[in-house]
């Protein structure tokens, strides 16, 4: 299944680029395909700060309903072969456009979340993090300065988080070995990381059951679902690494 078995045999920093797709066998739902969460309400309704603002609590009780769909998800083989990488090479950076929180959950050591998280909220006005308890009524106010109190996802429009941006650029240009998994690779600037790797002449592998506009550019395009393909191509990387 892959050709470059040097590059396998080699790779010892590997980034891992992953989007929704990756979590898809954890029942949680893609955002572009036809079930998935933008078929029902398109980003610019509530995915950003000004439908927060609009409508705090319709946007507050979608996002509660996507915590609780997350934290009911468990890990799926795709994310545990992630976790078996680390053992194989000297470094895994997993860098996630999703904020299901699962690849930490899995047991990855190296998580940077571009697009933050769903598990985690904050204050609007003093940004001070907020501890959710789960029963609260409505959208909880900030006990510090009586703000609201919102997700701590990035919507559209925002900026990336510096640091977590930061760490990805770094490991992208750093790396020797790039992987794509279960993105269109259609939301900016995070898309620009796998054109980026193959401009910083790393071999980068795409694995996603559908092709997107990155597929022409890859050295390898791996066709299927990571559940499935992960962890053969992980038993392929420690026989090439013997
Ligand atoms: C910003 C958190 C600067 C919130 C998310 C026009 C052109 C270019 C850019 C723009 C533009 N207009 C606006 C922009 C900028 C915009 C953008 O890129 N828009 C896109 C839609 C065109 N970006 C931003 O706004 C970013 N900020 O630019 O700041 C700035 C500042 C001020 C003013 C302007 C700009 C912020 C982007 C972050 C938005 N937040 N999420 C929430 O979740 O509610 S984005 C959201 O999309 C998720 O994070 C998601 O991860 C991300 C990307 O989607 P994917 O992960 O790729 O998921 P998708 O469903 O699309 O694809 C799934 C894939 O999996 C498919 O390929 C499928 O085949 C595959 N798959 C399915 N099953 C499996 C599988 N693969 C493997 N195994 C399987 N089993
Ligand atoms: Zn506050």
């Amino acid at each position: 299944m892959i050709a470059a078995s040097e590059v396998l045999a080699n790779a010892s920093r590997v980034v891992v680029f992953t989007g929704a797709g990756i979590s898809q066998e954890s029942g949680i739902a893609t955002f572009r395909s036809p079930d998935g969460i933008w078929a029902k309400f398109k980003p610019e309704e509530l995915a950003n700060i000004n439908a927060f603002m609009a409508n705090p609590e319709r946007v507050w009780e979608w996002y509660e309903y996507r915590r609780n769909v997350v934290e009911d998800a468990v890990p799926n083989p795709g994310h545990l072969a992630i976790v078996e990488l680390e053992k194989i090479v000297d470094r895994v950076d997993v860098i996630t456009q999703n904020v299901d929180g699962l690849h930490t959950r899995a047991g990855s050591s190296r998580v940077y979340e571009l697009h933050g998280s769903l598990l985690k909220h904050r204050c609007l006005d003093c940004e001070t993090p907020y501890e959710i308890s789960g029963d609260e009524e409505g959208v909880p106010h900030c006990p510090k300065c009586g703000g609201l109190i919102r997700p701590g996802v990035v919507w559209f429009g925002e900026d990336l988080p510096e640091y977590e941006w930061e760490r990805a650029v770094d490991a992208t240009i750093n790396c020797d070995l790039f992987l794509s998994i279960g993105t269109s690779t259609i939301v900016y600037p995070a898309a620009q990381l796998p054109f980026m790797a193959v401009r910083e002449g790393k071999y980068v592998i795409e694995i996603n059951p559908e092709r997107t506009d990155f597929t022409r550019y890859a050295d390898l395009y791996i066709e299927g679902k990571s559940g499935e393909v992960l962890p053969k191509f992980i038993e392929e990387l420690r026989n090439a690494k013997k």
